[in-house]
């Protein structure tokens, strides 16, 4: 069998004709569904002029109306579940951004749904029901550490549900159980190879937080294994929506027969097409990234890395600077524990960009900066260690310093 076969090839390399009519055969039983409540979607849908589901096509789907985030807060906690209640099975979300939940409600046939799209996801990794996989993403309300685990048992690998934290359990149990996968965000990867040496591990599934194409050298280099990508939301399902596998090349394949993807000026939009807690049609996702035709023994369309999202573009006097520009930068020069200063104390905004090196590299990375970016940043290098490194959940990379004190101390 090859390296990273599908763990479905009926489905995943399935004829693109048979599976768009598939895709719109759901399509059409979703909008069903939604009209079938007095829901804020069916509502939606019908001001829209749609009446029943043969009104709709997936070559017009982008004439239906979209759903945010500000929707999902506005109906929040679980205003557009369709689901009856007693067939909710479980609550998963995000503290988000701003500090707002989101919560999303599953039924078992969601659950079902997460546990193949994940085990796809651990199979094109390369993982067999030998495996035993080091789930470091954290177990709880957030969807990483139980949709890796869901998968793991559909796949029939063995899982050890680790969680985030205690570094040194980590170390010790990767040293005595030699697990061959590891999950976790990429951030803490680099955590990890700080401390363990040459392992058992050959392939990292890592997501949840932006990482750049740098960023996967280095933890391929630190840690001497493969690092593939794996895209996923909350509110779509979880991890498993897209994710690479040893042979797409460095594009993420998307598991579009249960989520349809669209790109509106680059922001994703997904339809969620089987879901049946809380579907969404057209969920605008904030995530910013491009769509690619398959290629290879999956004939499901592929999804490029993000390149970041739509509220954390900056702009920086005029210009419109990501994040993970910056990164690839900073990873010419520096190790990747790094923090970005957005700095809005007066009227005319200034970048910082904090590093750890021993070496003098403040007037080079300024002038890469500048290069890359066109616009000039203030470089701050500190001595390594003195950047808060993240154990637990998403890294955070980016600070807004809008008065009072430095979010670290040396900036002025
Ligand atoms: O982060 C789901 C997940 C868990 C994905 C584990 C991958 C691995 P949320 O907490 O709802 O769900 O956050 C979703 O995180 O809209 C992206 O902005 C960001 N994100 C997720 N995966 C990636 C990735 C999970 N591979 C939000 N690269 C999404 C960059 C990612 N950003």
């Amino acid at each position: 069998m090859t390296a990273g076969a599908p763990f479905d090839p009926k489905i995943e390399c399935m004829d693109p004709e048979a599976r768009r009519e598939l895709q719109e055969q759901r399509l059409r039983d979703l909008v069903d569904r939604l009209l079938g409540t007095d829901n804020f979607q069916g509502r939606k849908i019908r001001e829209a002029g749609v009446t029943r589901g043969t009104d709709v096509t997936l070559d017009e789907i982008h004439l239906l109306p979209t759903i945010s985030k500000q929707d999902l807060w506005d109906h929040y906690p679980f205003g557009l579940r369709i689901a009856p209640e007693e067939e909710i099975v479980c609550v998963h979300g995000s503290s988000g951004t701003g500090g707002r939940p989101t919560l999303i409600p599953y039924t078992a046939n969601d659950i079902e749904i997460w546990a193949e799209v994940m085990a796809r996801a651990l199979k094109g990794a390369g993982a067999t029901t030998k495996s035993t996989i080091h789930n470091a993403y954290g177990y709880g309300l957030f969807t990483g550490g139980l949709g890796v685990h869901h998968g793991g048992l559909k796949l029939g690998a063995t899982v050890i549900p680790m969680s985030g934290g205690m570094t040194e359990r980590q170390i010790r149990l990767i040293e005595d159980l030699k697990p061959d996968i590891l999950c976790c965000t990429p951030s803490y990867a680099l955590r990890l190879a700080d401390d363990l040496q040459r392992t058992s591990i050959e392939v990292g599934i890592f997501g949840a937080e932006p990482w750049t194409e740098e960023m996967r050298q280095e933890i391929q280099q630190r840690l001497n294994i493969r690092a593939l990508d794996i895209y996923g939301l909350s509110e779509v399902i979880g991890p498993g929506v897209a994710c690479e596998s040893l042979d797409s090349e460095g594009l993420l394949n998307i598991a579009e027969d249960h989520f349809y993807p669209e790109t509106d000026q680059g922001e994703l939009i997904f339809t969620t097409l089987t879901k049946t807690g809380m579907p969404l049609l057209r969920y605008r996702t904030g995530d910013i990234a491009s769509l690619h035709e398959p290629a290879g023994q999956r004939t499901l369309k592929r999804m490029s890395k993000l390149k970041g999202r739509k509220d954390d573009m900056l702009i920086i006097r005029g210009v419109n600077v990501f994040p993970t520009e910056i990164e690839a930068v900073v990873l010419e020069h520096a190790s990747p524990h790094y923090l970005i200063v957005e700095d809005r104390r007066t009227t005319t905004a200034q970048l910082h960009v904090v590093v750890e090196s021993t070496q003098d590299i403040k007037a080079k990375l300024g002038q890469d900066l500048k290069e890359r970016l066109g616009i000039t940043c203030q470089v701050l290098v500190l001595e390594p260690g003195k950047l808060p490194r993240t154990e637990v959940g998403k890294a955070q990379r980016l600070a807004r310093w809008t008065q009072g004190q430095a979010p670290i101390d040396g900036l002025t």
